[in-house]
């Protein structure tokens, strides 16, 4: 708890253009649910660094993502939107973590297969250990749940694993986080591979909507989407390109399966893809526009990522200074 409320931390990486996987399935909740909860948003760039990354693009990505949160509606007064790397109690919290995780827990976790077989020429230490610096992000601010897409499921069980095992040993020393998933979104898919996720590592452009695409292209891509031949709008796992589009149909226009397979009751896949496109378009719009406008805004972007870094460090340096006494660390003389 701070100030009465319930704390919320989520992140996302810098290492591409946001899709529409990453809006559906995190960042639109994230600014449902902000109002409830004392949030912390980071761009966490220091997870970036897992795969290998141009300097200058890194740089250029990260303000990008930090900017689009706000685009994106969270407000920056009231919620704590920083990178990762102006906090070092992430990294000091994470060196700490590793030496109560398992190496068998470690060798558990997909994304690290995903990532490794992607990466087999860079398979570094910090890809492995990859999910104790995100228990690391999440149990500095004692954070009560963790609003992300289902394919971050297995990082927050292990999360719990760590802050359960720690106060298993030193007393209630972290709060155990939950999960927030989404009523629709969790899992976007792919509009070329819809077996696959939607992801912003995708080399096929025509499989992603990105966030900021323009409304002729992303009304082009979901005509192009790959569905079936069975011609019916059903929502069902036998039609997996139709049941994804009806899903972020659901996400994008507030509205459940049951409504939507009504609504295109008899309609051709042609109109229904229409009819998606131009609401996702509808929906992103009002985003791009904001974002265009706070780019032009330097100072007001800085001064955000200057105070926010302050607060975030504030908060961060508490949780660290009693976990470092907890394990028996020297005081700082003063
Ligand atoms: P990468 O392709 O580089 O692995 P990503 O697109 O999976 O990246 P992340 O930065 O790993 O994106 O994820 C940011 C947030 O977006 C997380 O909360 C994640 O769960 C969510 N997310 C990512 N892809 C999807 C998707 N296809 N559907 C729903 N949520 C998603
Ligand atoms: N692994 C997450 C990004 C992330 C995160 C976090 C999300 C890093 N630290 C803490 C929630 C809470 C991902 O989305 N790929």
């Amino acid at each position: 708890m701070l100030d009465g409320k319930k704390v919320l931390f989520s992140g996302m990486q810098a290492t591409g253009t946001l899709t529409l996987g990453n809006y559906l399935g995190a960042l639109k909740n994230w600014v449902t649910i902000s109002d409830e909860y004392e949030c912390f948003y980071s761009v966490v760039d220091m997870h970036s660094i897992t795969i290998r990354q141009d300097p200058s693009e890194l740089r250029k990505r990260a303000r990008s993502l930090l900017t689009l949160y706000i685009a994106a509606g969270i407000d920056p007064e009231k919620n704590c939107i920083y990178y990762q790397s102006h906090v070092s109690a992430h990294a000091e919290l994470a060196w700490i973590l590793n030496c109560y995780t398992y190496m068998g827990e470690l060798n558990r976790m997909t994304q690290f297969k995903d990532k490794a077989q992607k990466h087999a020429d860079n398979i570094n230490a910090g890809l492995f250990t990859y999910p104790v610096l995100m228990a690391a992000d999440i149990l500095l601010f004692q954070s009560d749940v963790v609003p992300v897409g289902i394919d971050q499921m297995q990082h927050l069980e292990i999360t719990r694993d760590i802050a359960q095992r720690f106060n298993g040993i030193y007393g209630d020393v972290f709060t155990v986080p939950e999960i927030y998933l989404g009523k629709a979104g969790a899992k976007i898919m792919s509009l070329q591979e819809p077996e696959k996720k939607m992801s912003k590592s995708d080399e096929n452009p025509n499989a992603s909507i990105y966030l900021m695409d323009d409304t002729d292209s992303i009304i082009r891509k979901f005509k192009r989407a790959v569905t079936d031949s069975e011609a019916q709008i059903v929502y069902r796992d036998e039609q997996p390109g139709i049941k994804n589009l009806i899903d972020i149909y659901c996400a994008a226009a507030g509205k459940t399966p049951e409504e939507t397979v009504k609504e295109f009751e008899g309609k051709g896949y042609g109109e229904f893809k229409s009819a998606v496109g131009e609401t996702v378009a509808g929906i992103l719009k009002p985003v791009q526009d904001k974002y265009q406008e706070l780019v032009k805004d330097k100072s007001y972007i800085d001064a955000i990522i200057k105070n926010n870094a302050q607060k975030a460090n504030y908060f961060a340096s508490k949780t660290l200074r009693k976990v470092q006494r907890k394990i028996g660390f020297p005081d700082k003389i003063r």
